[in-house]
């Protein structure tokens, strides 16, 4: 079966997790993503936070499935023609260097251009045009620019970062679809475009319903949603609002049997309106609805907490999974709080490949999340990390190098 993306060919200069990112997803829809590094190091995250010593880290692996691997010098004359001849090759050339990086090592836009009219060229950055448009930023540095850190956490604590990498994975999949837009774009123009896609943004649209909340609060002074209604304080700001659901039906994590001991002991749940009837009668407290205080969900908004610690009084009973098979049979709405150990266990994300397991010749078998896109017409089939320069020879003899020709760019230092 052929690919969604076959043929595209991806000029890939991206490192760390952003940028990388993207250029997995593209070549896991079947572009071929060639990543050029520097020798003897290559991508930063090879040697980073590794669990076996001269073995690519798990950082690099899980992020570089499908790709091939070049060396080159950028900056040694001999490496430049190389690059260029990859640019003129290329479909689409991705980077997230610091800002002007690229256009140092003489890969200016207008340079592209003439090399390649019909070149796509797709930049990470940390932030867009403007004040801060030159900064080296990293995830959390992000997390906490695009509004994601303001408003996590709790009320009475510090801002606090996510563990999902909404700065980084997030913008790698913002720039993704851009390039497959760009693409699209240039069938009909015949031209390449440049595409942006800046992490204070990509944060910033994933936490859009909190602008929507700062505008409801400037108009109203409130969220009845909010933990900190009724009895607490609303500034001029979105706050941290803990566990609530972020959305117009409420929710709040609730121990379950054994929280005691297990840390991740908890089911998230949420008081839907429609299933209200069934919830009572589930926990045993049908004198609710009856209750003026607890009949409608107007009437509930203001004792959201204390139904909260009413249905933990019958989760603290059952464990997350026994709450789930219950409270599924009403189609009460609840996700049990799930480890990175139990997701890696987890049978049924291996059949849907979302769990892969990978061979690499260094380090052997590991676990790696697979394209989270299915499609029914491009299956993905997760391809191991390149090993640094796997594919130098390769490419290069695909470029019209002979071996000969090769060989002298090794020892010239350009390869
Ligand atoms: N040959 C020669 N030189 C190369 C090269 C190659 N193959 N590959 C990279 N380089 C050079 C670059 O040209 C650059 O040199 P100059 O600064 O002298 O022009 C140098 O390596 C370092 O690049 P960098 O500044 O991008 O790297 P850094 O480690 O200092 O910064 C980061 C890393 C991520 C902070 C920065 O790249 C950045 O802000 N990127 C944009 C935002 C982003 O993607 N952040 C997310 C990263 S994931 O957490």
């Amino acid at each position: 079966m052929g690919k969604a993306l076959d043929g595209v060919e991806i000029l890939d200069f991206t490192h760390v997790q952003s940028g990388p990112t993207c250029t997995q997803l593209l070549a896991w829809l079947g572009a071929d993503v060639i990543k050029v590094e520097r020798a003897g190091e290559g991508d930063i995250t090879r040697g980073q936070l590794r669990d076996i010593p001269g073995v690519d880290s798990l950082y690099f692996t899980m992020l570089n499935h499908n790709k091939r691997s070049i060396t080159i010098d950028a900056k040694n004359p001999k490496g430049k023609q190389i690059l260029e001849a990859l640019v003129k090759k290329c479909d689409v050339l991705v980077e997230n260097f610091a800002p002007g990086a690229l256009d140092r090592m003489g890969l200016t836009w207008e340079h592209i251009q003439s090399l390649n009219p019909r070149m796509i060229a797709a930049s990470v950055k940390g932030f867009g045009p403007g004040p801060y448009e030159d900064c080296k930023v990293y995830e959390n540095v992000a997390q906490c620019a695009g509004g994601s850190a303001s408003t996590t956490g709790f009320d009475d604590g510090p801002p606090v970062v996510t563990g999902a990498q909404i700065g980084d994975s997030g913008t790698g999949l913002h720039l993704a679809l851009g390039i497959v837009a760009a693409l699209y774009q240039r069938n009909t123009t015949g031209k390449g475009q440049k595409v942006l896609a800046a992490m204070q943004d990509g944060v910033l649209n994933l936490c859009r319903v909190k602008l929507r909340d700062q505008q409801r609060l400037a108009r109203t002074g409130v969220m009845e949603e909010y933990p900190q209604y009724p009895n607490g304080k609303f500034g001029d700001a979105v706050p941290r609002a803990g566990n609530a659901s972020g959305g117009g039906q409420p929710g709040w994590i609730l121990k379950c049997k054994g929280w005691e001991t297990d840390p991740n002991a908890y089911i998230y749940f949420i008081t839907q309106a429609p299933v209200w009837k069934d919830i009572c009668k589930v926990i045993g407290r049908e004198d609710w609805l009856t209750h003026p205080d607890y009949a409608t969900p107007k009437a509930r908004l203001p004792h959201l907490m204390d139904i909260f610690a009413g249905v933990e009084e019958w989760t603290k009973t059952k464990t997350k999974f026994e709450a789930m098979d219950i409270l599924n049979e009403y189609d009460i709405p609840c996700g049990p709080i799930l480890s990175m150990k139990e997701i890696a266990e987890e049978p049924s994300l291996r059949e849907t490949g979302t769990v892969v397991e990978v061979d690499h010749p260094k380090r052997g078998k590991y676990l790696s999340v697979g394209n989270p896109i299915k499609m029914s017409e491009s299956a993905t089939e997760v391809k191991r990390s390149p090993l640094l320069g796997e594919h130098t020879d390769q490419v290069l003899a695909e470029l019209g190098y002979s071996a000969q020709q090769i060989a002298e760019l090794r020892s010239s230092g350009a390869i």
